[in-house]
């Protein structure tokens, strides 16, 4: 690794410029490339500005652009820093879905996967002067793509009009552009490229953490020390890359609190100090007991959320304010947790959940590998589909996940895939194997994948540590009678765990019902407020029934927007909140309910 990894922080000898703002971007509707686009060291004329970051679909008004499929060409100039003996990074916290760097006209590097950051060094002949920076966002997905889409061809039924299409197997919108921050990063030549830290225990009186470090250049002294509040609790000095630190009376992190050390590593020198890195860590274990999941040897419930990197014109990007405001709201109703449905989500929404101390199911891109489109004609594991190549690039984005996110103390599981067709046997190596490389990747946290699966022909439930189940009784079955959801749950929401996976704890990843805010019903029905409480209520009656289920995540958070379709009225309507993160009615019953469990 020759780039720093971990999230980028300012400290004494490292500095960082946020390269958001106004960029320019041309679409390139013509399949023109990088000839036309990519290798030039101006910005073409009479191109339009773009927001950044953001998703582009939504800033404009025109129908091609915010369902555009092909490339995006990102342009902005740069004023590269001069100082002698510095290395500059460049750092692009989502790019959706593959992403070419160019500075004036040279390619750099790419990158592949929509969800996950990359950094790529800034050659020096670069440095000291101004340079344009182009990004090409290629937002096409294939099934050698996680998420997979694929393009259906319109043109028969629409003869004189280009009608291929990206279709996708996910219910949410394919929102591009550069969907996340970007930064410039400085350092020096010496500096700690990576730090993998776990808590290997912790009691009230004594926890010990272990790391392994990654620098590059040539230090003859690395310093660690754990720091709270400013106060040193357990320090190295001259340790070598692979070290331990006790800390006696820790303050552990703890659900619904947080609580977090500073990891401070300091490279020196000749005396000199040449780089400091920090990273947020919690003092905090996992692990599943049972059928109980625990936190510092603690049962916990998991109330919370399936949620969306999701808001109006933004699209795939959560400002600030707003995940500020997701955040308040989720400890307003008693949240104490959620999964990244369905993509590992922006790291400064993992940053937020680590001071507050929710926990997060970190899950893959890996969405969208049941084709609902032909449903009862195969799936996408029979059908060949799915290959060698899908996994590769599935694995590819798991490692980059875990490597992104295994220091942070919110993460306690991760989840590979959300509804794969796993009741066709032909899934089984192919998720058995994404299962077998998380644990080898990381031996301290639990695995799980979510499950949609009902019948007995489920394949692969044995092989998780945690059964996550989504479930829809209610809505998509027995639509409009939440009163068939307790007897369901039993004869058919349980019957594969019962069989094949008993004595392992259960949570209900997924239930919703899709709500319009403001639309009532006396007695209830579908759509409706009153509905959403009525259907809401008879899976907590159930739940509450079974010790073995150890939580509940509501599907959504808030409503989200989705391509279109006969079954969604603009957007998925399941949330708790609206769109522009307002109660429904639900969200008070969630409360009372949440606020005393
Ligand atoms: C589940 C999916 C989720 C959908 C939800 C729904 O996991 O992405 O949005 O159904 O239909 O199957 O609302």
């Amino acid at each position: 690794m020759d780039f720093p990894n971990t999230y980028p922080r300012e400290t004494p000898t490292r500095t960082l410029r946020d390269l958001g703002g106004l960029w320019k971007v041309a679409f390139d509707f013509d399949d023109r490339g990088e000839v036309v686009y990519g290798h030039r060291r101006d910005i073409p004329a009479n191109v339009m500005f773009v927001g950044v970051p953001g998703s582009f679909n939504d800033q404009f008004v025109t129908k091609p652009i915010r369902d555009f499929v092909g490339v995006a060409w990102y342009y902005r100039h740069v004023m590269m820093p001069s100082h002698k003996d510095r290395c500059l990074f460049l750092r692009f916290g989502s790019v959706n879905y593959h992403g070419q760097v160019y500075l004036d006209g040279e390619k750099i590097g790419s990158h592949s996967g929509g969800h996950l950051p990359f950094t790529l060094r800034v050659p020096e002949k670069f440095h000291g002067r101004e340079v344009l920076l182009t990004v090409a966002v290629d937002n096409r997905l294939t099934w050698d793509t996680v998420p997979p889409g694929f393009r259906r061809d319109y043109t028969k039924a629409c003869e004189g009009i280009d009608q291929k299409r990206l279709d996708y197997h996910f219910d949410f919108f394919h929102y591009c552009g550069l969907n996340r921050t970007v930064h410039l990063i400085d350092t020096g030549p010496t500096f700690t490229a990576d730090a993998t830290i776990t808590t290997e225990s912790a009691s009230r009186s004594k926890a010990v953490v272990a790391y392994s470090l990654v620098v590059r250049g040539q230090p003859d002294r690395i310093r660690v020390r754990l720091q709270r509040d400013g106060q040193v609790a357990a320090e190295y000095d001259n340790t070598p890359l692979t070290g331990k630190l006790t800390v006696a009376n820790p303050c552990l992190w703890t659900v619904g609190k947080g609580g977090l050390y500073d990891f401070v590593v300091e490279c020196y020198h000749n005396g000199a100090l040449m780089d400091v890195m920090i990273e947020r860590i919690g003092l905090r274990t996992v692990r599943v007991q049972g059928e109980q999941f625990l936190v510092n040897d603690q049962p916990v419930y998991f109330k919370g959320f399936g949620r969306h990197e999701d808001f109006a014109v933004m699209g795939r990007h959560l400002p600030m304010p707003v995940l500020v405001r997701d955040y308040e709201l989720m400890k307003w109703i008693g949240a104490n947790s959620f999964r990244t449905t369905h993509y590992p989500y922006a790291e400064e929404s993992m940053m937020l959940a680590d001071e507050m101390g929710f926990m997060v199911i970190d899950e893959t891109p890996g969405v969208g590998f049941f084709d609902f489109g032909i449903k009862g004609r195969g799936n996408v594991f029979d059908q060949g589909l799915v290959t060698e190549h899908t996994w590769q690039e599935h694995a590819r984005l798991l490692m980059e996940m875990i490597q992104r996110d295994k220091n942070r103390a919110c993460v306690v599981m991760w989840s590979v895939a959300n509804e794969p067709a796993s009741n066709d046997l032909k899934s089984r190596s192919y998720l058995e194997r994404l299962v077998n490389l998380t644990r080898e990747l990381d031996p301290t946290r639990p695995v799980t994948c979510v499950l949609a699966t009902t019948t007995d022909e489920e394949a692969t439930m044995d092989l998780y540590d945690v059964i996550c189940l989504n479930r829809y009784y209610g809505w998509y079955d027995h639509f409009g009678h939440p009163e068939t959801v307790d007897g369901l749950m039993e004869t058919q929401g349980l019957a594969a765990y019962r069989r094949l996976a008993r004595g392992k704890p259960v949570m209900i990843t997924e239930f919703g019902a899709d709500t319009i805010a403001g639309m009532h019903s006396l007695p209830d029905r579908q759509f409706t407020e009153e509905f959403q409480v009525a259907y809401l209520e008879a899976y907590f009656r159930f739940f509450d029934k079974h010790s073995f289920i150890i939580g509940e995540h509501i599907w959504n958070f808030a409503d989200f927007n989705t391509k279109q379709g006969i079954t969604r009225v603009y957007g998925n309507r399941k949330g708790i909140f609206t769109r522009d993160r307002q109660p429904k009615a639900a969200a008070f019953t969630v409360r009372a309910r949440w606020l005393n469990k």
